[in-house]
């Protein structure tokens, strides 16, 4: 288990240790029950805070262009920082829950969908082993589409791919260090081609995201 793990544990000398930063995306394309992308994200966000899990920190709203290109309507998309579960595993479970209260459906891998939730990171776990995430994270752009991971990989593989995912998470955790690729996310944000930044825009403002 990583240092960062166990809400109530104790270290040897009795020192409580720190829970695990839970971080998640959030995006969304089509329509909910309720309404819009926006609507449904907030939604999602509050019933997150009715789960076992706390909201601790939320950023703004993004509009970001569909990627692939094309491939359906502009998503809105955000990140949040959770506590109060600490197995990956439950977590996920529980973003899965939301995601079905607020009708998602799974068609098609990157499919248009009413809210996507993904699981960032826990802390500095890297599951299910270093191996296995490396190979999630180095497969060939076009047998990203196709490969759907059949179990919980962590980080996220594709988290340093997406300025969608990225842009929202430096507002709330800029400082969080990917335990593998050695990079804050304010320095995988740097590292991310300039076109990536350049169409994001926050919903909040009509300006673009500075680059
Ligand atoms: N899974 C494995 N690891 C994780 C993890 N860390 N978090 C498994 C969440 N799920 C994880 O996920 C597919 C399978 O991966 C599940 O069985 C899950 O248990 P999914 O949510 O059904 O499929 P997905 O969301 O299509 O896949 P993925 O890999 O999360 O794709 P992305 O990278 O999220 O792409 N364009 C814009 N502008 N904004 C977006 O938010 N999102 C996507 C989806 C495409 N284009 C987008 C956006
Ligand atoms: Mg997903």
């Amino acid at each position: 288990m990583g240092s960062q793990d166990g809400g109530c544990h104790k270290t040897a000398t009795n020192a409580p240790i720190k829970p695990a930063k839970v971080i998640i995306a959030l995006g969304g394309n089509i329509d909910s029950a309720i309404g819009g992308p926006a609507l449904t994200i907030r939604a999602a966000l509050e019933r997150l805070g009715d789960s076992q899990l706390s909201v601790e920190a939320t950023s703004r709203l993004f509009a970001t262009p569909c990627f692939p290109k094309g491939a359906g309507p502009d998503y809105v998309n955000a990140a949040a920082v959770l506590s109060g579960l600490d197995d990956p595993h439950e977590i996920l479970r529980v973003l899965h829950r939301v995601e079905a209260a607020f009708g998602r459906e799974r068609l098609q891998r990157w499919g248009r969908r009413t809210l996507d939730l993904d699981l960032i990171a826990v802390g500095d776990r890297v599951l299910p082993d270093l191996e296995t995430f490396q190979a999630w994270r180095s497969l060939p752009p076009e047998a990203q589409v196709a490969a759907v991971p059949d179990r919980l990989i962590l980080p996220h593989p594709r988290l340093q791919d997406r300025a969608f995912v990225l842009v929202p998470l430096a507002e709330i955790a800029p400082n969080w260090w990917h335990p593998v690729l050695g990079r804050s996310v304010v320095e995988l944000v740097a590292e991310l081609p300039g076109r990536e930044t350049a169409n994001i825009r926050r919903l909040d403002t009509p300006e673009s995201v500075p680059h």
